[in-house]
């Protein structure tokens, strides 16, 4: 009996792979099975082998059952890493990003996956990014991609614009460094023309995760309401605010400004006179070095000054105070409240903290009980949105009275549009994308500035805009790119005269919002991917990805698809059916895998030692996709100990054979092992399919031992192993043809499928009582279960014989 020693095999069959053609055929339709593509950051971790064998195992799983996999890879190559990294070791990026790449490979392929690398992109080839630049050119003809300047989060560090998404509590999310807020010009993209569709549906036809979901639709952040203009006393242009909740106009008590309101700003710069300008200036200045983050995160303790001013409520005619506060925000709706305290929780607090008056303004209709109002009036307008909308009944409101929250908003909203002093609008918490970086690791924007006659794109027939090789990459707050005259200087595309390039680069978010319709046709020169192979292939069938994409990423690719299909390139609007996040493998000792803690698991020391096929193996059983657990080594030498004992079994000689006397029980059991592993498999439940497995190698461990000779047919025994093919693609295709015979690939051969007939259990126990007592029990041949052959058993069963003989009775079955 030969021994297992996976490391005399397994690099065999991935070179054999590679180098001969798959005579595969497929007879189904196509699967597009997608893995977040991976950042070159070095080395593959156990969490990328996780994350890819899973899916590998549905794809292989899949195509032998005849589907035409496409199951891509490619490498998120541009960005901030490779440019620190650059600077740290003193390598210039593409080289550092180029080897990681070569080594990532080389990882890759040990993994034993059937990934379509002939169709492998890579973000930093002008190959690639040449398409980006004309994405980026077709959304500035569209009005798309336009060049404007916010208020920013800015990173010190990293000398560049940091995205919302880009933010983990205030910090940056590469670097960890505090993000402060910097008035930065920029390209940005109108991802807000899009919010509306961006938006889930109730029921959608896509599986997508509920949590993303509803993640996505509350950072697009809808909400229907009015803007109202509120008079300012002695003062020219009034106060426009945004609320959702008109129908609280009579419970306003107070107006609020954020510091960067064009008022405060007039307060600011003396245009406009205020009494409080002491006290108002150094809480303007200080306010402006929070980020919007922390604005909102530490709204809990509020702050704020009164500006001197009175503004007027257009409703009732009343005077109140206006205040400036930085938890109202100067990129939402207008960046001015009106102050609700009897039903705004932030404005309740507001007004506690500086005791300005509470007016409660809706009270529960007569027939709802049991309802918390606090003993100042305050009843939280959130609440009653969810549990009682139509049904609140309005106080304190003058000829509104009586009314329902509902009919009053509805009165109120006429009232307003007559008057002139308002109107009805949406709003989204969703702002424009901020892509363009000062950094140089990235698409060159490609357009040029013409100091004559202004800005244009560059035309088509020069892209792409090579990156250049030389810079100063060294941050300097001046865009590395611009240290590159050579490269800056061109000629301006309409009047001739010398111009500059745009010295910025795209945000490695654009690389990755269309990567996966390149992957189709990865060298197409006619246009970022041939439309034809989108039709046959797409969308994709599951995204295989991290839940840290739900509000970035993902996001941005839905974006990008629904401008493709108004482009025309595509014939629908969501890119993946199904999404699926994986969770995260912890260290053993339970905490996340770092270096500094030193619980990091390598893979490619575990494949030398283990064998690629127990580590995917391991990684399929130890929990589902979604799961986070903590690695076990013991386990995985258990997953290790269940290889070792199929190979035992394959490689004996004396557990199956062609003229086998086959036990029932055990063809019973192996149909049943195909039935609910195919099931599993389908279902990406991995790590039940594995424990069938295991059961059926018991079963058929014990079998052999009892008969002491050969209990299942080879062609059972070839069932068997296929259905183990996609978790451990080396070692099954080593015995298929070693030990089986077998000339082509197991990969290749077709999924079995369970016989009905051998599903039954060959024998039922059944009870037999005589007399209303149980006397014996009878094994009765599972196939044969009708009444007269069970009868004639039970009657000639030597116990019941003992009660009956001689006796009169009556049979009841
Ligand atoms: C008065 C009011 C009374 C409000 C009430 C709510 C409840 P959503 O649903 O998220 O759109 N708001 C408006 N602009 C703001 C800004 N720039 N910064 C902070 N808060 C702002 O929230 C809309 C509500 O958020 C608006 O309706 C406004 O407060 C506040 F019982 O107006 B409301
Ligand atoms: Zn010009």
């Amino acid at each position: 009996m030969k021994k297992y020693r996976p490391q005399e095999f397994e690099s065999k069959w991935i070179k054999v792979w590679e180098e001969q053609p798959d005579p595969f055929q497929p007879t189904k339709e196509p699967k597009y099975y997608l893995v977040e593509l991976p950042y070159t950051s070095g080395d593959l971790h156990i969490g990328h082998w996780f994350t890819f064998t899973i899916p590998d195992v549905l794809s292989r799983f899949k195509k032998m059952q005849g589907h035409d996999v496409f199951f891509p890879i490619g490498y998120d190559a541009f960005g901030l890493p490779a440019e620190n990294a650059a600077m740290k070791r003193g390598v210039h990026p593409r080289d550092w990003t180029m080897a990681n790449i070569e080594t990532m490979t080389k990882q890759f392929k040990t993994m034993a996956t059937m990934l379509n690398w002939e169709h492998m992109i890579i973000a930093c080839e002008p190959e690639y990014y040449r398409w980006n630049q004309w994405i980026f050119l077709k959304m500035y003809e569209k009005g798309l991609a336009y060049r404007g300047s916010a208020l920013s989060n800015w990173c010190e560090k990293d000398k560049t614009v940091l995205a919302n998404e880009g933010i983990e509590n205030g910090k940056c999310w590469r670097c960890g460094t505090e993000v402060v807020q910097k008035e930065i010009e920029q390209w940005f993209l109108k991802i807000t023309d899009y919010a509306d569709q961006l938006i889930w549906p109730e029921n959608p036809e896509q599986q997508w995760p509920m949590s993303v979901r509803v993640g996505q639709n509350n950072w697009v952040g809808k909400s229907e309401g009015v803007e109202l203009q509120f008079e300012i006393v002695d003062y020219k242009s009034p106060v426009t605010v945004f609320t959702t909740a008109l129908d609280t106009i009579f419970g306003v008590t107070f107006l609020v400004l954020s510091p960067e309101h064009s008022i405060i700003s007039a307060l600011m710069d003396g245009t406009l006179k205020s009494s409080e300008i002491e006290k108002v200036k150094p809480y303007v200045n200080q306010a402006q070095k929070k980020t919007e983050e922390e604005r909102k995160i530490g709204a809990k303790d509020k702050t704020g000054v009164f500006t001197s001013l009175y503004a007027v409520n257009p409703l009732n005619g009343q005077k109140i105070p206006v205040w400036v506060a930085d938890y109202v925000l100067s990129s939402y709706g207008t960046g001015a409240v009106m102050g609700v305290p009897g039903h705004d929780a932030r404005d309740h607090e507001f007004a506690q903290k500086f005791e300005l008056p509470i007016v409660q303004v809706l009270k529960p209709a007569d027939s709802i009980k049991d309802i918390k109002i606090e003993a100042d009036g305050f009843w939280d307008y959130a609440d009653i949105k969810v549990d009682y909308k139509d049904t609140a009944i309005l106080l304190n409101s003058g000829e509104y009275d009586g009314l329902t929250s509902s009919e009053a908003k509805k009165k109120l909203e006429e009232y307003i549009q007559t008057k002139k002093i308002g109107e009805i609008k949406k709003q989204y918490h969703i702002h424009d994308w901020s892509i363009s970086r000062q950094r140089y690791w990235g698409t060159p924007v490609p357009m040029i500035h013409c100091d004559d006659c202004g800005m244009h794109p560059v035309p088509e027939k020069d892209l792409p805009v090579e990156l250049p090789y030389d810079v100063d990459f060294t941050p300097t707050g001046k865009p590395p790119l611009a240290t590159n005259e050579e490269w800056m200087k061109v000629d301006c595309p309409k009047c001739g005269k010398p111009a500059m390039r745009d010295a910025e680069t795209l945000d490695t978010f654009f690389d990755s919002a269309w990567y996966f319709y390149r992957y189709l046709s990865p060298h197409y020169t006619e246009g970022p991917f041939d439309t034809e192979e989108v039709k046959k292939k797409m969308p994709v069938d599951i995204y295989f990805g991290g839940s840290e994409h739900t509000l970035g990423h993902t996001l941005y690719a839905r974006f990008f698809t629904k401008f493709f299909h108004d482009l025309g390139l595509v014939p629908f609007t969501e890119f993946a059916d199904r999404r699926m996040e994986h969770g995260v493998i912890l260290g053993p000792d339970g905490h996340r895998m770092s270096k500094s803690r030193g619980n990091v698991i390598n893979p490619d020391d575990l494949v030398k030692e283990y064998g690629a096929d127990t580590v995917r193996l391991y990684l399929c059983f130890m929990m589902p996709y979604e799961a986070t657990a903590p690695w076990s080594t013991s386990s995985m030498q258990g997953a290790y100990g269940f290889l070792r004992k199929v190979w035992d079994i394959y490689t004996s000689g004396t557990y199956y054979s062609d003229e086998a006397q086959e036990n029932a029980d055990l063809v019973i059991l192996l149909n049943k092992t195909i039935q609910s592993v195919t099931r599993d498999v389908d279902a990406i439940k991995m790590n039940t399919a594995i424990a069938r497995m295991m059961e059926l190698v018991n079963g058929w461990n014990d079998a052999t031992r009892k008969a002491e000779k050969p209990v299942l047919s080879t062609a059972n025994a070839k069932k068997f192993l296929q259905l183990l093919a996609p978790f451990a693609p080396l070692m099954t295709e080593e015995i298929w043809h070693q030990e089986l015979g077998e000339k082509s690939s197991i990969h290749s051969s077709i999924w079995p499928v369970a016989d009905k007939c051998k599903l039954k259990e060959a024998t039922i126990t059944m009870p037999v009582q005589v007399n209303g007592k149980m006397r014996a029990t009878i094994t009765v041949d599972a196939t044969d279960v009708e009444e007269k052959a069970v009868v004639d058993v039970a009657l000639t069963d030597a116990t019941v014989k003992k009660y009956t003989d001689g006796k009169e009775y009556k049979v009841i079955y």
